[in-house]
């Protein structure tokens, strides 16, 4: 038995599956859970990859420690979507950070992961852990000059979901955010998502005065060339912590400090396609 994910007709990536543990159509999405041969459970949502237990370190690693290793003495984070727990699992390593929010809107997919990823959604029952299961526009629009990293842990550009790529929720990110903190967010593939890439980038250039976009090496999401994109009005990713940072790369598969450098360097065809400044 195969899972098959397909783009846009374009490609597709197929993974050989032992058998399906979980299907339900929550109100927002089909949530579905496979028991993988080789990548341990998988998690999809409406038949998109969100993760598998056996890579998603990369990208969790990845969407916390490149912010939190640039800021100095991050306290209060904020994580939208990220209902399996992999960001707050992360965010949690780092002792300074004293209240970490997830704004998920959909409890299913919470309930889901704490039942299929205990591993991922570990850290989801933690005393500094608050969950809100609402929209995260919504949640957004009650905080001002609040917190030092918001991280936008989204699903692709589909349905409800557009949303959180376009220049009124970065404007809205901002203002939630300290005048010091910094954004970062999930920004899809060159090969695959070019025109949001574009958009999303532009978007965040209107709004914040640096826009750095970096690589993380997914090998299940489409291509497996997969891109963050951070901003700030203050701190560049470049001028990051050396110390915390190896200190932390102790507790990681991925993430170290040669790669924090390295990840923030573009091929051309990719700086052709974001608007960083
Ligand atoms: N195409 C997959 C994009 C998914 C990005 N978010 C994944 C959620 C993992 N916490």
């Amino acid at each position: 038995m195969w899972f098959i994910e397909n783009y846009d007709d374009r490609a597709s990536l197929g993974l050989k599956v032992k058998q399906k543990l979980h299907e339900e159509q929550s109100s927002f999405q089909k949530i579905e859970v496979y028991e993988t041969e080789f990548f341990g459970n998988l998690l999809t949502l409406d038949g998109l990859v969100m993760l598998t237990e056996k890579d998603e370190f990369v990208y969790h690693e990845m969407i916390t420690h490149m912010p939190l290793c640039t800021l100095e003495n991050p306290e209060k984070v904020l994580v939208v979507g990220g209902g399996d727990g992999g960001a707050i699992r992360e965010i949690l390593k780092h002792s300074s950070v004293k209240e970490a929010i997830l704004c998920e809107i959909d409890e299913r997919v919470v309930r889901v992961c704490q039942k299929y990823f205990p591993g991922t959604s570990c850290e989801l029952e933690n005393g500094k852990v608050t969950l809100a299961f609402e929209d995260g526009f919504k949640f957004l629009g009650n905080y001002e000059n609040y917190f030092d990293l918001i991280i936008t842990d989204s699903s692709d550009p589909v349905g409800p979901g557009v949303a959180l790529f376009k220049e009124d929720y970065f404007k809205l990110v901002k203002k939630a955010l300290k005048p010091d903190g910094i954004m970062v967010s999930q920004s899809e593939s060159p090969w695959y998502y070019e025109e949001t890439m574009n958009s999303m980038t532009l978007a965040m250039s209107n709004v914040f005065k640096h826009v750095e976009t970096y690589i993380a090496l997914v090998t299940l999401y489409p291509s497996g060339f997969w891109t963050i994109t951070a901003a700030s009005d203050t701190h560049s990713l470049h001028n990051f912590n050396h110390k915390k940072s190896t200190e932390i790369s102790k507790t990681c598969k991925y993430y170290n400090p040669e790669l924090h450098k390295g990840s923030l360097a573009l091929p051309n065809f990719v700086k052709n396609i974001v608007k960083n400044k």
